[in-house]
C-alpha cells in the first residue's frame, strides 16, 4: 500500500482485500454533493428509496446552474430542493452562495475522506486530498441512502511535478499540458495522483484546478496528497481540524508515471471544440478576440479573481472584449468587494455576474455570431456556450486578463511583472448554507408543476429487434447527447418535455424518429459520453425508446449511467463491425439477458445480411442492476 488514493481507499473499500485494477469494488462514501441541475432527479430518487433520513456523514445540496429566472421552473426547483435537504438531513446552499466544487472546498472537502457527487467536477476536492468522483444522481441518491459506490478499480498513475511554474503561467497551463499529452480519453479507468517537489509549490486552489480538469481526460478522480499547503488552506478557512497528513510512501509502485517540469510550462490554450485540443498562446498571438469571461469551478478562487484584478487594476478593458467576472463563491465575492479588488474589476470595464456557473453551461452570455470567446471554463464543447458557430477557446486567467486588455491572444507574460498576491483573511461565512432540521419528518415538501414522474422501468428484454436511430463518431459528448443551456435546462425535473432536445444539434429529427420507430439503437465510437455526469443522457433516451447503446469504447459515467436506468451497454468487440452498420440498418439480438451474463452478445445485422460480437463488460453487481432494469428496479427486487 503505497499512494494516496490506495490509504484512502483502504479505509472505504467494504470488500476485505485490495482488489487488482479493473475489479468491480464497493467503497463507502463519507460525504455526498448535488447541484441542483442534476439534483432535482437525484432527491426524487433517493424519495423513492424511501428511507427517512441520509446515512452520510455529510450531504449538501448546492444551487449553482439553474440560476437564470426566465419563468417559474427554475425558483420551482430551488423551492423543490431547499424543502426536500430539510426533509431529509441534507445541508442546502442557497443560490448565490457560489459553484458547488469552490464551495464545498472552500468549506467542507477534508483529506481523506470519500466525496461522491453529482457533478463530472466533483474531483476538483482532490485539490486537498479528498477521494473524489462523480456520478449519476442514482448514484448519489444510493449513497445517501448509505450503499456503497460500485466502481472498476481505476489504475493508479503517478504525475511526479518538479520544478516551479513560470511567472503568469498557472495551474490552469498544467492541466492543459496534460490534456495536450493525454487527451480527453487518456485518464479514462484511472486515478491521477500528483507528486513530487513541484506539489508543495502549489497552493490549494491552484491544486483543484488541476484535479478539477481531470475530468477533462475522463480520470475517475485526481488527487493531491495533503500537506502544509494543505494545512495552510483549511487554516485560512477556520478548519484546521480536518488536516491529516496525507502522501504516498513511495513512487515505485504506481502503475504508470508521467513526469511535468513545471518550469517548463507556457501558457497554453484549448482550441474549439474539445478540451484537449492544446497549443502555447504565443502560437495564436494577435488573432481577434470578442469576448473573454473569468470563473467557473476550474478558475474562480480568490487566488484566480486577484490576479486578474491586479493585472488589470489602473487599465481598461479594450472597447472590442466583452468581459465578465464570476466569482466561484460568496467567499470569494465578498473577500474582494471588501479588499477594493472588486472595484478595480469594475472600473477596468468587467461585467460582474453572481457567483453561478452562469456562461460555463450556457446560461446567459451566449456570444455573438461567429464570435471567439476565450474562457477559463473547462469544457469548449460546439454549442455549448448557447452559440452554434462561435469558437470557444479555453485559458487561464493570467491570459484571460491579458486577452481583455488587448482583444487578441496575448501570452501573458507580456504584463510584465507579477504582481503579488496580497494575503486577506477570506470572509467566512456560513449563513447561506441552511443545516437541516435534525427531525425533518415533519417538512412539507413543495412541488411546481414541472416536476414529472419517472418513466416506466422495465427489465431488460431477452430479444431485441430494432433500428439503428442514429450512427456517432468519437468522443461524443453529453452535451450532444442531452444539450443543456438556458433553455433546456429548466427542464431537468420533466424527462418527458427533456426528452424531445435529445441529440437535436447533431439531428434535430432524432426524437421525432426515436418515437416513431418505437425506440432502437445508438452506435457510437470511442470514449462515448464523455464530459457531464448528467443522468438525463440515459434516462431521456430510454423514455425515447432507446434500448441498447453499441460502441467502440464508453466514458465511465455515462456507461455506469446507462447501467443505472436498465440500457445496455455494449461494446464492439472488433472495432471494425462498426464500420460495417449505417444508420437505419435493423438489427437483431437474441438471447440478450443469457449474453449479458456472459460478457459475451452476438448481434445480426437484418439489413446487411451479417454477424459481429459485441462485448458486455461489467461486473457481476452491474450485471444484476442491468438486467433488473436498472438500480431503481434492483433495488426493489432486493428489498
Ligand atoms: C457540466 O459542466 O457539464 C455540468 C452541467 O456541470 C454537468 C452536470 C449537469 O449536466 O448537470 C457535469 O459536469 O456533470
Ligand atoms: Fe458549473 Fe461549469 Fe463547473 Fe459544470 S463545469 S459545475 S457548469 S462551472
Amino acid at each position: 500500500m503505497v499512494s494516496v488514493t490506495e490509504k484512502i481507499l483502504v479505509q472505504h473499500l467494504v470488500e476485505d482485500k485490495l482488489p487488482e485494477a479493473g475489479d468491480e469494488i464497493n467503497i463507502r462514501i463519507d460525504q455526498t454533493l448535488t447541484q441542483d441541475a442534476t439534483g432535482t432527479m437525484a432527491y426524487l430518487e433517493f424519495e423513492a428509496l424511501g428511507i427517512p433520513k441520509v446515512k452520510t456523514e455529510l450531504s449538501l445540496s448546492y444551487v449553482d446552474h439553474n440560476m437564470l429566472q426566465t419563468d417559474f421552473k427554475n425558483a420551482d426547483d430551488h423551492d423543490y430542493l431547499k424543502s426536500v435537504a430539510a426533509k431529509y438531513g441534507v445541508y442546502y446552499s442557497r443560490p448565490g452562495n457560489g459553484i458547488c466544487h469552490q464551495v464545498h472546498l472552500e468549506r467542507f472537502a477534508a483529506p481523506g475522506k470519500t466525496l461522491l457527487g453529482s457533478d463530472s467536477h466533483t474531483p476538483t476536492a482532490g485539490g486537498i486530498g479528498s477521494l473524489a468522483i462523480g456520478a449519476g444522481g442514482l448514484d448519489v441518491a444510493l449513497a445517501m441512502g448509505g450503499a456503497p459506490f460500485i466502481l472498476n478499480m481505476p489504475k493508479i498513475v503517478g504525475v511526479k511535478l518538479t520544478g516551479k511554474l513560470q511567472s503568469w503561467v498557472s495551474a490552469k497551463d498544467v492541466i492543459l499540458e496534460l490534456l495536450k499529452m493525454l487527451k480527453v480519453k487518456g485518464g479514462v479507468g484511472k486515478v491521477l495522483e500528483y507528486f513530487g517537489p513541484g506539489v508543495e509549490t502549489l497552493s490549494v486552489p491552484e491544486r483543484a484546478t488541476i484535479t478539477n480538469m481531470g475530468a477533462e481526460l475522463g480520470a475517475t478522480s485526481s488527487i493531491f496528497p495533503s500537506d502544509e499547503q494543505t494545512r495552510e488552506y483549511l487554516k485560512t478557512q477556520g478548519r484546521e481540524d480536518s488536516w491529516k497528513e496525507l502522501k504516498a510512501d513511495s513512487e515505485s509502485d504506481f502503475s504508470e508515471i508521467i513526469e511535468l517540469d513545471l518550469s517548463k510550462i507556457e501558457p497554453n490554450v484549448a482550441q474549439p471544440h474539445m478540451p484537449d485540443q492544446v497549443c502555447k498562446v504565443s502560437e495564436l498571438e494577435g488573432q481577434k478576440v470578442n469576448q473573454v469571461i473569468v470563473g467557473s469551478c476550474t478558475n474562480s478562487s480568490y487566488r484566480d479573481l486577484m490576479i486578474v484584478a491586479l493585472a488589470l487594476k489602473g487599465k481598461k478593458v479594450h472597447s472590442d472584449v466583452s468581459f465578465c467576472i464570476l466569482p466561484g463563491s460568496r467567499q470569494v465575492y465578498e473577500t474582494i468587494a471588501r479588499n477594493g479588488a472588486l472595484a478595480d474589476l469594475i472600473s477596468a470595464g468587467a461585467r460582474i455576474l453572481e457567483s453561478a456557473c452562469g456562461p460555463c453551461i450556457g446560461m446567459g452570455q451566449a456570444p455573438r455570431s461567429g464570435a471567439i470567446t476565450v474562457r477559463t471554463f473547462n469544457r469548449n464543447f460546439k454549442g455549448r456556450c448557447g452559440t452554434q458557430d462561435a469558437g470557444a477557446y479555453l485559458v487561464s486567467p493570467e491570459t484571460a486578463a491579458a486577452i481583455a486588455l488587448n482583444s487578441v491572444f496575448t501570452d501573458p507574460r507580456k504584463l510584465g511583472q507579477t504582481p503579488a498576491i496580497p494575503v486577506t483573511d477570506l470572509v467566512v461565512d456560513d449563513t447561506m448554507i441552511i443545516e437541516p432540521p435534525s427531525d425533518g419528518s415533519g417538512v412539507e415538501i413543495i412541488r411546481g408543476p414541472n416536476i414529472a414522474p419517472l418513466p416506466e422501468l422495465k427489465a431488460v428484454e431477452d430479444e431485441i429487434e430494432k433500428e439503428v436511430l442514429l450512427k456517432t463518431g468519437d468522443n461524443v459528448t453529453t452535451d450532444h447527447i442531452m444539450p443543456a443551456g438556458a433553455k433546456i435546462l429548466p427542464l431537468r425535473s420533466n424527462i418527458p418535455a427533456i426528452s424531445e432536445y435529445v441529440y437535436v444539434n447533431v439531428d434535430p429529427d432524432f426524437p421525432k424518429r426515436a418515437k416513431e420507430k418505437n425506440g432502437g439503437f445508438i452506435i457510437g465510437g470511442e470514449n462515448y459520453g464523455q464530459g457531464s455526469s448528467r443522468e438525463h443522457a440515459a434516462i431521456a433516451p430510454l423514455y425515447l425508446g432507446v434500448k441498447a447503446v453499441l460502441v467502440k469504447s464508453f466514458a465511465r459515467i455515462h456507461k455506469a449511467n446507462l447501467v443505472n436506468w436498465g440500457i445496455v451497454p455494449l461494446e464492439f468487440e472488433d472495432a471494425a463491425s462498426y464500420d460495417k452498420i449505417d444508420q437505419g440498418d435493423v438489427l437483431t439480438i437474441t438471447n440478450l439477458r443469457e449474453g449479458i451474463k456472459n460478457g459475451k452478445v452476438k448481434i445480426s445485422n437484418k439489413s446487411k445480411g451479417t454477424e459481429f460480437n459485441a462485448v458486455c463488460d461489467l461486473g457481476d453487481k452491474s450485471k444484476d442492476i442491468l438486467l433488473a432494469g436498472g438500480s431503481i428496479m434492483y433495488a426493489k427486487s432486493t428489498g
